[in-house]
Formats: structure tokens, C-alpha cells, sequence
């Protein structure tokens, strides 16, 4: 089999034992063209439980559902989509080796055809973002205010659940300012539960007709595309100081929330007032939020702005690291609940108004569940790009209010996956099928993939005996709960109740602490003096100073602008401690601390504080001067970064083991003149070493050091003594009191320095 031949020619060049071949493939004087061997085929991966939805079987007996896997690619050989089996191709078909390339060659049609189709079109708000798999477990707790079935004790819901940036498209920087979006699909026994909500728990505008509006403003300059992913810019600001409902919103954007540390340190909400419906038929009004088991964290600028450079898929990486790991974060789901008044207010606060909060010292948070995030998508568009929320995609004991921004959501969201799935079978693709079993009578329609039976999708029948049969209260139907509509005039109006813009944003800025306050001046002097407009700068300042007059002085210093005097009477509220991130201490799992060492260094000490990192859920790098492992006593130390691949932001904490040597020797061999550039002869510290233990410094995060790392502390001009900066007489020592520190996230005291 002389093509056979040819290709057992051609594995044996490739592993360098046989001589060169007899001819290049396509070329005169070549025998044939080398051909793939068969390789054994890869089983299809397991399918996740949380993807088994409802099986069915294909006329022809095969089964589809879960078992696509197998259809994606399961066949031995290289096939066209016909399943044509293929002998080569990495050629098109021609006439003659160099003529031109025939019509004829339907596959090499087929393969660019599909590819040029490949990308559909990106969500036309939170288009960049990460999802996992997971689970949902009921603790029992909301027993008395919902019938909802998942949240009943024990019971275990797979889950999946997508965060987002907003303004960014799919390719950009997962660090920048923005809202982060909090989507968790829970598949439910009742029918898919969806909770789309974000890490911000008001919104931009109380109205959903306005939602073209903040997100044009929002999104980059229609003319020339820029800034990418960004706020800071004219045209948001322009809309959020013209529409001051945006305040609220604006300020939580503006704090440290508006860059978190990780989407495993966020806190989530359901942002609405929804409506529980308990077994009785009884209403309470409730919010939903998601409260991290890690705490909630934020980058600070500086470090977000190095991070977009230095990892621009930084969150996404943090998500599935953690979870590959086995570090799988987890979230309590919580609900503050209101009585179902008419007037649907609460302590003065109109729940109807998603532009408002109500503090949780007013109404606590109850526990009533723990979401798990355990799996990774095996497949990045299949499921994260192409799974569909809905916030009308609900369950019984759960039901909506009439905040007109929800009322919009709930037809938005059903449309924009017409456009971007490509029709209105979208909930077939297997990550947005439900696990209850379905009968919806919808038929046809683009990429259909069921077979569906029966000659009656139509009700009433009589043909198809009558199936499916309607369901009532006590066989599980969702039954609107049948809420009293006031006699009203049909007016385009907001109740008078929606025009407070200003003493909400003002009880945030009380409830935060003096360095998130410095944050919050630091941010809104950023974003307004990217804005090219003084009108809109002044502007801005005119909304600062309904928030606080201190805060918009010192925001009109940086601007070199006078401050505007506030137009609203200021109140002054009790602050919200809740609010704050600050002040309490949190595990440390998954914090990532950087081990700065070479061949010199405490290689046992190294040893032993790597597994007391491991021990303590926490991920250890070891940064050299450069890769490979360091030989000296025991088992070598493998070097996870090196002088030229550390950057300070991938840590939470620097240790220093002794005195790591001038990172040049490894150019040295090579370029002395770079190596003199690196480092400069006589220099006691590599600069790159300070400049990593500089930025850290100033970015609040705990470093320790031992066996003589003074020096080298010294020499980045951050001596022992200053806060957060510790020395001991171990690696296991050291690390200790590092933990310590780390378990307030950040050296607060370091602030204010102007970052
Ligand atoms: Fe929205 C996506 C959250 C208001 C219209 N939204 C989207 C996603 C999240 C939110 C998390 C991403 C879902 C995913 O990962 O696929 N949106 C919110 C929250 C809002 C909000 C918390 C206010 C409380 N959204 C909102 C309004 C409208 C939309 C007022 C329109 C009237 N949102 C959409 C959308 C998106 C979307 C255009 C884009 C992609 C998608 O829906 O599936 O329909």
C-alpha cells in the first residue's frame, strides 16, 4: 500500500530516524502524499450531570442529547460533516501541483464555509466574561416565604453561572472599571430558574426605554471605536451627569467594587425587588444577594491598570485555576425580605426603585442556600458564549414586581438571543436545556434539532389524545400570583417616589472607610480628567457636590476646577457598615504568594514554606532570577517565574528567601550589554526585584523576608518596620505573620498613597 508507505516514511522523519524524505508532497518527484495515521479514537468526554438534559432518541435509534459529545467528534478518522472519510487535507484539490485550485473540491468548500461562519455576533452588553459548572444545595430556610422546590433543604441543583464586564467586547481586558455581571442558571426539577444579576446592587436608570441610551454612552465613540471597555470617556459621563438617577450606580462604580480582586470575591444581586410565593399563596417581597465565602475584594487602580497589560484574561485565569485546583469558591445565596405592603416601600424606601438599596442593617440577609462552583466548560463556546439568560425564566414561588426595569429585562433578553443564537430554538442547545422534562408544542423554526412526533402541536386536541395535559396549582403549574392593579391613567410618568437621586449615593459614601473613600476621589478625579468636555467635568462635580461636599473639593483639586455648592439639601444618614469592605478578616484561599529565591537562598526554607502555603489553601510561585529548577540540598525547587515573567500584580504577598541574586547572570553569557542594562554593575538588588517589591508596597500587600532579605527590602527602599513589611527568623515563620496580614486582604495603613 504504497500510501501506507508513504506515511510510515513520513513518521519516521519526523521521529529523526529514517533519511530525508524521497520527495516533498505536491511537488515533482514525490511518491505520495503522507497521510495521518489513525489514531485510536478520544471517548467522548463525560458528560457533566448539570448537561444530562432531557435524553431523546433520534428516528434512526441514535441517541442525541448528552450524548452529542459523541457526534461532535467520536468517528477514527478525519471525515468531511457527512462523514466522508478524507486521505488528506492540508491540500486543495488542483489541477496539476502548481495549477489552480479547482470548484470542484467540495471539501476544502465545506472546511472554509464553516469556518467563515464560525463567530456569531458577541452580546451587545456583557460580551467578555467566564463561567463555570456547579452546584446549588437549599438549606430549608426560605421554607416559610417560597414554594420554590430547589430552595428546600438538601435539595442539590446543578448550576451554571456566567460573569460578565458590560462595556467591553468579548476580546477585552477582564480588569478594567466596569459592573461585573453575576448570571447563575439553576436547572431545576420545576424548569430552569434563572438569577441575572450583577456585582452592583442598583442600576444605571429606573426605566428600561433608557437602556439604549446608557449603554450608546457607555459603550466606545461611534466614530472612531475608543476607549475600549471604558468609562472614563465623554460620552458616558455626559449621559450619567444629564441623568442623575445614574448617580447611585455611578458611585458604587467609582469604588472599589468597580474593580474586584476576582469573581470569587464579589458579592452578587439580584438588583429588582422580586416577588416569593409561599405554599399557602401568601407574597413577600424580597431581594436576592450572593455573599462570598472568600469576603469581597478589589484590585486597586494602579495594579488593575498593570494587570490589563500584564494578564488581560486575569479573572478568567483566577476562575479556572481555582477551580481546576479544587479551591471551588463558593457563594451563599441570601434574600432580605419586605412585607408585600400596596405601597411595596419599605422603611420609606420604594422597592420599586432599583436605583435604591436597603441597608442590611435594616433588613438582614438571610442565608438560604450555598452555591459550589466545581467544574470548568469543557468547551468555551458550546457553553459559556452560548448559554442564554433570562430574568424571565422562573419557577414557581418566585414572581416578578412591576419595576419597569425588570418589566423591559424580562422582553429584552428573549430577543437578543433570536438574533444572537440565530433563531428562536436557542433553548435546545445543550447548555440552555432545562432538566424537567419538556413539552412546549413550539415547532420548527431555524436550527431545529428535535424530531418531534404527533400530528397535533396544537391545544385543544383530540388526535393526539388531548397530550400535554394543562398542569394546575397542585401539579406544580407557575401561576402568576393574581396581584390587584390599581385603576390608573395610562401615562409615560415615573412616580414622584423614583426622583431622589442623591441621599442614597451619600449613605454609600458615609458607610465607607477613609481609604475607600481616597479610592472613590482617586477614581472620579481618573474618569473625569479623561473627559476631553469642561462642561461635562463641571458637570460632574455638579453631582458630587449633591453627594458630599468633601468629596467633590477634593475631586475639583485634582480637576484644578472650583467646587460647585451642593443644589440639594444634603441629609445625613446612618451609614451602612455592611457597605463597606473593609474591617473583618477572611480565608485565605486561593491568595497567591510569590517566593523570591535563587541558588543562594534558604532552599530548605523555600521547602517548607511552599507546603505551608499549599497547607493553607493558598497557591506558592517561586520567582528566580531565571527558569529551571534550584539545585541545593534537598529535592530541587522548581522556579514557577522568573525575573522577566513576575510581575507584582500576580501576588498577594512577596517573600523573600536571603538575598535573590542579579537576574543578568543568566544574560550574561549571552549579552553583556543587556546584562549591564538589567542591572547595572554594583547594583545590591536586581531592578526588576525592587521594582516588584516597590509595586507591592505600594499596592497594600504584605511582604516578608528572611535569612538577610533586609537588604534587599532596604535597597527597594521599603524597610523592615514600615507597615506590612516583616521579617523573621524562618520561612515558616515569616509566613505566619504574612498570613496574618493577608487575612485583612490588603496593609490598609499604607493608603493613602496615591493610587
Ligand atoms: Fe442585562 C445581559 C444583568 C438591565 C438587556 N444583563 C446581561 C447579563 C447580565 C445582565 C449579568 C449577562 C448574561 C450572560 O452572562 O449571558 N442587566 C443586568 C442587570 C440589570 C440589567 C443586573 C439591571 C438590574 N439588561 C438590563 C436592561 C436591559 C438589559 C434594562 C434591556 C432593556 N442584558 C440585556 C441584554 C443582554 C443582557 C441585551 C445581552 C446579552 C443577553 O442579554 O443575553 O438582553
Amino acid at each position: 500500500n504504497p500510501v501506507k508507505a508513504a506515511a510510515e516514511k513520513a513518521v519516521e522523519v519526523l521521529r529523526g530516524d529514517g533519511g530525508p524524505p524521497d520527495g516533498i508532497p505536491g511537488r515533482p518527484g514525490a511518491e505520495a502524499p503522507p497521510v495521518d495515521e489513525p489514531t485510536a479514537a478520544r471517548g467522548p468526554l463525560p458528560p457533566k450531570p448539570d448537561q444530562s438534559g432531557p435524553e431523546t432518541v433520534s428516528p434512526t435509534g441514535r441517541p442525541t442529547g448528552a450524548a452529542q459529545a459523541d457526534m461532535a467528534q467520536g468517528g477514527e478518522y478525519l471525515t468531511t460533516a457527512q462523514g466522508a472519510r478524507l486521505y488528506d487535507t492540508d491540500h486543495s484539490l488542483k489541477a496539476g501541483a502548481r495549477g489552480p485550485v479547482l470548484l470542484q473540491d467540495h471539501h476544502l468548500r465545506e472546511k472554509i464555509t464553516h469556518f467563515d461562519h464560525e463567530r456569531i455576533p458577541e452580546r451587545v452588553v456583557h460580551a467578555r466574561g467566564a463561567a463555570a459548572h456547579g452546584v446549588f444545595k437549599g438549606y430549608g430556610t426560605a421554607a416559610k416565604v417560597t414554594k420554590a422546590a430547589f430552595l428546600a433543604k438538601d435539595v442539590e441543583t446543578p448550576v451554571f453561572t456566567r460573569f460578565s464586564t458590560v462595556l467591553g467586547s468579548r476580546g477585552s481586558s477582564d480588569t478594567v472599571r466596569d459592573t461585573r455581571g453575576f448570571a447563575t442558571k439553576f436547572y431545576t426539577a420545576e424548569g430552569t430558574f434563572d438569577l441575572v444579576g450583577n456585582n452592583i446592587p442598583v442600576f444605571f436608570i429606573q426605566d428600561a426605554v433608557k437602556f439604549p441610551d446608557i449603554i450608546h454612552a457607555g459603550k466606545p465613540h461611534p466614530d472612531r471605536e475608543i476607549p475600549q471597555a471604558q468609562s472614563a470617556h465623554d460620552t458616558f459621563w455626559d449621559f450619567v451627569t444629564l441623568h442623575t438617577e445614574a448617580t447611585h450606580h455611578t458611585l458604587w462604580n467609582m469604588s472599589d467594587r468597580g474593580i474586584p480582586r476576582s469573581y470569587r470575591m464579589m458579592e452578587g444581586f439580584g438588583v429588582h425587588t422580586f416577588r416569593l410565593v409561599n405554599a399557602e399563596g401568601a407574597t413577600t417581597l424580597v431581594k436576592f444577594h450572593w455573599k462570598p465565602r472568600l469576603g469581597v475584594h478589589s484590585l486597586v487602580w494602579e495594579e488593575a491598570q498593570l494587570v490589563n497589560g500584564m494578564d488581560p484574561d486575569f479573572h478568567r485565569r483566577d476562575l479556572a485555576d481555582a477551580i481546576e485546583a479544587g479551591a471551588y469558591p463558593q457563594w451563599e445565596l441570601g434574600i432580605q425580605t419586605f412585607p408585600d405592603t400596596p405601597d411595596q416601600t419599605f422603611e420609606g424606601i420604594d422597592l420599586l426603585d432599583p436605583t435604591n438599596i436597603v441597608p442590611e442593617e435594616l433588613a438582614p440577609v438571610r442565608p438560604v442556600g450555598l452555591l459550589t462552583l466545581n467544574a470548568n466548560p469543557s468547551n468555551f463556546f458550546a457553553e459559556t458564549e452560548q448559554v442564554a439568560f433570562h430574568p424571565g425564566h422562573l419557577v414557581p414561588g418566585i414572581d416578578i414586581t412591576d419595576d419597569p426595569l425588570l418589566s423591559g429585562r424580562l422582553f429584552s433578553y428573549l430577543d437578543t438571543q433570536i438574533s444572537r443564537l440565530g433563531g428562536p430554538n436557542f433553548a435546545q442547545i445543550p447548555i440552555n436545556r432545562t432538566h424537567a422534562p419538556v413539552n412546549d408544542m413550539h415547532r420548527d423554526g431555524m436550527h431545529q434539532t428535535a424530531v418531534h412526533t404527533g400530528v397535533a402541536p396544537y391545544r385543544p386536541n383530540s388526535l393526539d389524545g388531548g397530550c400535554p395535559f394543562l398542569a394546575g396549582a397542585d401539579t406544580g403549574a407557575y401561576i402568576e400570583v393574581p396581584r390587584e392593579v390599581p385603576a390608573a391613567k395610562k401615562v409615560r410618568e415615573a412616580p414622584a417616589s423614583f426622583s431622589d437621586h442623591f441621599s442614597q449615593p451619600r449613605l454609600f459614601w458615609l458607610s465607607m472607610s477613609p481609604v475607600e473613600r481616597e479610592h472613590i476621589i482617586a477614581a472620579y478625579t481618573f474618569e473625569l480628567g479623561k473627559c476631553y468636555e469642561q462642561s461635562i467635568k463641571e458637570r460632574g462635580l455638579k453631582v458630587l457636590a449633591n453627594i458630599d461636599p468633601e468629596l467633590c473639593e477634593q475631586v475639583a483639586m485634582g480637576l484644578g476646577l472650583p467646587a460647585p455648592a451642593a443644589t440639594v439639601s444634603l441629609t445625613t444618614p446612618a451609614p451602612s457598615p455592611a457597605l463597606s469592605q473593609l474591617g473583618q478578616t477572611w480565608p485565605l484561599d486561593g491568595r497567591v504568594v510569590g517566593i523570591l529565591v535563587d541558588a543562594d537562598g534558604d532552599l530548605d526554607g523555600v521547602r517548607s514554606v511552599r507546603e505551608a502555603v499549599l497547607d493553607a489553601g493558598m497557591v506558592p510561585l517561586v520567582i528566580a532570577p531565571a527558569g529551571g529548577k534550584l539545585e541545593g540540598g534537598g529535592e530541587p525547587v522548581a522556579v514557577q517565574r522568573t525575573y522577566v515573567t513576575a510581575r507584582s500584580v500576580e501576588y498577594d504577598a512577596i517573600l523573600v528567601a536571603g538575598v535573590p541574586g542579579i537576574g543578568s547572570d543568566a544574560y550574561a553569557a549571552r549579552d553583556a550589554k543587556a546584562a549591564e542594562a538589567v542591572a547595572p554593575a554594583g547594583a545590591a538588588t536586581d531592578p526588576r526585584v525592587q521594582l516588584l517589591l516597590l509595586e507591592a508596597f505600594r499596592h497594600g500587600k504584605a511582604i516578608g523576608g528572611w535569612a538577610g532579605a533586609e537588604r534587599v527590602l532596604e535597597s527597594a527602599g521599603i524597610p523592615v518596620g514600615t507597615p506590612g513589611v516583616v521579617t523573621g527568623d524562618s520561612g515558616t515563620g515569616t509566613l505566619e505573620q504574612v498570613k496574618q496580614l493577608l487575612g485583612q486582604h490588603r496593609v490598609w495603613e499604607r493608603f493613602p498613597i496615591g493610587v
